[in-house]
């Protein structure tokens, strides 16, 4: 049951199993994993595609970028992993500091899109679907010091410019915007889903242009992320999905899925699972800096099969005919009932004098049994 096969759509970052635990107070803990193992890992552990930055494979200078290039193509023809998606390094390199696409200095939003314009050419040349672009760096430490206004045009801009390069090269690629409240900067752009929407509605072409949520990001904004999942889906705008674990509002922590808020998570699975999402499963998650590499593939593992094992407690849920009674009497599907008869107007409601306050008042919605009915599903008390 918990075992993954690529039918289940699993996917993981280079960067996740192979971070090799440097953080701003440590060094790293693990040595380098290369591509090639990486890629014969995860296949033999069932998932179905990686995803990388550019700079992963093959560094921020490229010197062996055709090289590298063909020994992952070699791994995947190997393997019969795909990659689903691929996204780009503008945060890491010092050019970088003030940012990618909104950088004050011209010069550096020039050079970011030229890199951003090679790496599309390489997505498209290996069959992704998805360029995420997560803009770190995009943002500030100092209102004085950001004009956001002029940034959000820069941003605007770079979109169009993007959009309009797959669009002009025939390209079967869509972006996906990777929304973040903060860190690496104090206050990054586009900080939760519903920025990135808003942001995505000003552009040339909206239709290209999605999201790629991360599960610790919304939370570390504070948010409900099944709520910004739901809301997303809503729009048409869950192009792809970043899975992890986070644990209140603190640092990014990225740790396995599912150990971080788990009712969140075991209704994050249900929706996926229900509402008809085909994108990846992806994991952006990082091996904590306590594992050695027997850990890595362990914590690899971990969240392929919680994400099962919650899919599987979400099926026995929604089966339970008390869960059944229970969403009966809480009203849930009720809810999908347009509020308004087809042909009524303000008239009919203004004229309406049938409903009772009193009843209405009185009723309880049984939300709490619900909610317990859910937990003992997942706790596999039921
Ligand atoms: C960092 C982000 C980062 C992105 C990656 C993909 O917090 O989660 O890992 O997901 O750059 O674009
Ligand atoms: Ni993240
Ligand atoms: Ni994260
Ligand atoms: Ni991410």
């Amino acid at each position: 049951m918990t075992t993954p096969t690529p039918a289940d759509k699993f996917s993981f970052g280079l960067w996740t199993v192979g971070w090799q635990g440097r953080d701003p107070f440590g060094e790293a803990t693990r040595p380098e994993l290369d591509v090639v193992e990486a890629v014969n890992r995860l296949a033999e552990l069932g998932a179905y595609g990686l995803t990388f930055h550019d700079d992963d494979l093959f560094g921020f200078e490229a010197t062996h970028r055709e090289k590298q290039i063909d020994r992952l193509k070699g791994a995947l023809k190997d393997t019969g992993l795909v990659i689903p998606m691929v996204t780009t390094n503008l945060f890491s390199h010092p050019v970088f500091k003030d940012g990618g696409f909104t950088s004050n200095d011209r010069g550096v939003r020039r050079f970011a899109l030229k890199k951003v314009l090679r790496n599309i050419e390489l997505a498209a040349d290996l069959g992704a679907e998805t360029f995420v672009l997560w803009g770190g760096r995009e943002g500030s430490e100092y209102d004085t010091a950001k004009d956001v206004r002029a940034a959000l045009d820069r941003y605007r801009e770079s979109m169009n410019l993007l959009t309009q390069f797959v669009t002009d090269r025939g390209y079967d690629i869509r972006f996906a915007l990777e929304p973040k409240p903060n860190e690496p900067r104090g206050d990054i752009l586009l900080p939760t889903v519903g920025h990135a929407i808003a942001f995505i509605s000003e552009l040339d072409r909206p239709d290209l242009v999605g999201l790629n949520p991360e599960v610790g990001h919304e939370q570390m904004a504070g948010l409900n992320f099944v709520h910004g999942i739901a809301q997303a889906l809503w729009h048409g705008k869950l192009f792809h999905i970043d899975l992890n674990g986070q644990r209140s509002i603190k640092y990014d922590q990225d740790l396995v899925f599912g150990h971080g808020d788990l009712m969140n998570a075991f209704a994050l699975v249900d929706l996926l699972e229900t509402a008809g999402y085909e994108g990846p499963r992806h994991f952006d998650y990082k091996p904590s800096r306590t594992e050695d590499i027997t850990g890595v593939w362990d914590s690899a593992k971990a969240n392929m099969a919680t994400y099962l094992l919650l899919k599987e407690r979400a099926a026995a849920f929604r089966a339970d005919p008390e869960v059944q009674e229970a969403l009966e009497t809480a009203g849930v599907a009720e809810l999908g009932q347009p509020t308004l008869n087809a042909g009524e107007s303000y008239d009919d409601l203004l004229s309406d004098d049938s409903f009772d306050l009193d009843q209405a008042s009185e009723r309880g919605f049984g939300f709490v049994r619900l909610n317990q009915l859910a937990l003992e599903h997942l706790a596999g008390a039921r």
